[in-house]
């Protein structure tokens, strides 16, 4: 028996809960209210790109369509905002026209980007004690202090008529993970931590809880 329409039409996100950038896909989904259905990668060491969904980069997060795959979490939350009836006023990356909001996007996505190196480094077995991976740390702080000592001026210069920005939301799923997943301790970055507590009041956010898939 075929499937109904309808259930085509359905995107699968592929991911997992405990990754920071699928949550930020998870986020936008709840956000602009697009039906989806959630699969589990079970082990991020497969080197089967057929476990990631098609994607070579063998990363999550990915959003199964009827029209394709789209890998990464921008191109899965533009694809998100395309698909949700209500479309909210969302600041992009593009958006960001001053250095300060630009460069702190940038940071955002290096800064994840760091802590994937250094949680898959540790679940590889990977020593501590490289030049490589004491440079990473260092680049981590170094990044992190200059969010911390910057966010209020990052967030002040938002758009105010936006609903949603992928900035925060971003930053949100970095600092929240960092602790998560026992980085960096947070509590010492406390604008960082006011600007989470203010975030985590929405709904998505809520609905979007860090825990390891089973
Ligand atoms: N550029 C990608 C990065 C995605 C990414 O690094 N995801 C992590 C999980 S949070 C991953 O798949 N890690 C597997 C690996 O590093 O092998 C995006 O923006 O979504």
């Amino acid at each position: 028996m075929s499937a109904a329409p309808e259930a085509l039409e359905r995107p699968v996100l592929i991911g997992r809960s405990s990754s920071h950038f699928t949550r930020i896909a998870r986020i936008f989904a709840a956000e602009l209210g697009v039906d989806h259905s959630f699969q589990v990668v079970r082990d991020l060491m497969s080197s089967n790109p057929e476990d990631y969904g098609g994607n070579p980069a063998l990363r999550i997060p990915v959003l199964k369509t009827p029209q394709g795959s789209w890998f990464g979490a921008l191109n899965i939350c533009r694809e998100l905002w395309r698909r949700s009836s209500s479309r909210p006023r969302v600041s992009w990356p593009e958006d960001l026209d001053v250095p300060v909001l630009a460069n702190a996007q940038e940071l955002v996505l290096q800064s994840m980007a760091t802590e994937v190196t250094l949680v898959m480094s540790k679940v590889g077995g990977a020593s501590d004690s490289s030049a490589h991976h004491t440079k990473m740390r260092t680049q981590l702080i170094n990044m992190m202090a200059w969010l911390e000592q910057n966010a209020q001026a990052v967030l002040a210069a938002l758009p105010p008529q936006r609903d949603l920005s992928f900035l925060e939301v971003t930053l949100y799923c970095l600092v929240t993970h960092l602790e998560f997943r026992e980085v960096l301790p947070t509590a010492p970055y406390v604008e960082l931590t006011r600007f989470c507590q203010q975030f985590a009041k929405r709904a998505s956010i809520q609905e979007t809880p860090f825990r390891f898939d089973t």
